[in-house]
C-alpha cells in the first residue's frame, strides 16, 4: 500500500495579495459501499470548479492529488470498521496538506470521495488550531449522522463514523492519527440537516453533548434562523471554522448523485442562504465537499448545483 501525492506545477509560496484556495483532491471510496465517489474531484472540475473559484478572484495557490491505494478491502475485509488502514494513510496525507495550506493563510477545500475524509481534514484543521493554542468550531451538514462507531455501525462503513471519530470515538487508529484526540471541541460542533440516523447514533449525539438541528427544525424555525443559532455555536470565541459539507444533505430532487440519499432534505436555496451566511461570518479557513458520486448523477446535475453552492461559500452574491 502507497500513498503519494501528485502536486501540479501551480503551486506558488507567493499568493500575493489576493484570497487564495488550496484544492485537495482525496478521492477516497472504501469508506463507504459505492466505489463512484472516487469520481467526485473530476466530476467538480469538469463542472468548472477551477475557473469558477478563480472568477471569484481567488488564486489557486495549491493544487494536490492525493492518490487512493487500490486495496482489497474493497472486497470485504470483515470486522467492524472496514479499510481502516487504508482510511488511515489517506488521512494523514490529507491532515499534512489541510496543516500546510492553513498556514499559507489559503482556504483549504478538501473534495471528496467520501465522508470518511474529514477525519483527515478536521485532523489537519484541529492540529494547526492547536500549535497556534486558538480553538475553532465545525459545522457538518449531512442527512447522516456520521457519529458511529464500529460497535453501532450496522455497515462498518468508516464513512459512517467521521464525526465520531474526530470527537474520540471509534477505532483508535483513527481517533489517535497525529497522535491526539479528540480533534474537536463538542460544545463548538453542530449537525445541520440530519433525517436519517441510526439507532446508537441517538445516543451518541446525546452522549457527547453536540448540537444537532434536523430538518424538521430547519422546516419550524426556518433555515435563517437555523444558521444563526449554528452560527452562536459553532463561531463562539473561535479563530475559524471547518465547514464539512456532505453533498446528501440536499434533497435528492436537487443532488441526486449521491451513494446514500434520503428524501425530505435541504432544498437549493436554503443551502445557497447557509453557505452565504458562512462567507458573511469571515470565519471559514476549511471546507470538506463529499459524496458526489457522478456514477449516480444525472446529466452532472448534481456536480454543477454543488460548484454553484461551494461559490457561494466563498462570497458569490446574487447581486
Ligand atoms: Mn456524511
Amino acid at each position: 500500500m502507497q500513498v503519494t501525492k501528485r502536486q501540479s506545477a501551480s503551486e506558488t509560496s507567493n499568493p500575493g495579495s489576493r484570497e487564495s484556495v488550496a484544492l485537495l483532491s482525496a478521492p477516497l471510496y472504501m469508506g463507504g459501499k459505492h466505489r463512484g465517489a472516487s469520481l467526485g474531484p473530476a466530476a467538480l472540475k469538469v463542472a468548472g470548479l477551477v475557473e469558477r473559484i478563480s472568477d471569484l478572484g481567488y488564486e489557486i495557490s495549491r493544487q494536490v492529488d492525493i492518490s487512493i491505494p487500490e486495496s482489497v478491502c474493497w472486497w470485504e475485509k470483515g470486522g467492524a470498521a472496514r479499510c481502516v488502514p487504508e482510511i488511515g494513510q489517506v488521512s494523514l496525507a490529507l491532515a499534512d496538506e489541510v496543516s500546510a495550506s492553513l498556514e499559507t493563510g489559503a482556504i483549504a477545500i478538501a473534495l471528496g470521495g467520501d465522508h470518511s475524509l474529514a477525519v483527515g481534514s478536521i485532523a489537519g484543521a484541529a492540529r494547526y488550531y492547536r500549535d497556534k493554542k486558538k480553538s475553532f468550531g465545525l459545522i457538518w451538514f449531512d442527512a447522516h449522522g456520521d457519529i458511529n462507531t464500529p460497535e453501532t455501525s450496522p455497515s462498518g462503513n468508516v464513512h459512517g463514523m467521521g464525526l465520531a471519530v474526530s470527537l474520540g470515538r471509534g477505532d483508535k487508529r483513527l481517533v489517535d492519527l497525529l497522535g491526539f484526540s479528540p480533534k474537536l471541541d463538542p460544545s463548538k460542533t453542530v449537525l445541520v440537516g440530519i433525517r436519517d440516523l441510526d439507532p446508537g447514533e441517538r445516543k451518541i449525539i446525546a452522549e457527547v453533548g453536540i448540537k444537532a438541528f434536523t430538518m424538521s427544525d430547519i422546516d419550524r424555525h426556518g433555515m435563517e434562523n437555523v444558521m444563526e443559532r449554528a452560527l452562536q455555536i459553532a463561531g463562539k470565541d473561535v479563530a475559524g471554522l471547518h465547514v464539512s459539507l456532505d453533498i446528501d444533505v440536499l434533497d435528492p430532487d436537487v443532488a441526486p448523485g449521491v451513494s446514500t440519499p434520503a428524501v425530505g432534505g435541504v432544498n437549493f436555496r436554503e443551502m445557497r442562504l447557509a453557505l452565504e451566511m458562512l462567507y458573511i461570518s469571515k470565519l471559514v479557513r476549511s471546507i470538506d465537499v463529499v459524496e458526489l458520486n457522478p456514477a449516480l448523477d444525472d446529466r452532472s446535475k448534481s456536480a454543477h448545483v454543488t460548484v454553484e453552492l461551494l461559490e457561494h461559500c466563498l462570497g458569490k452574491t446574487l447581486l
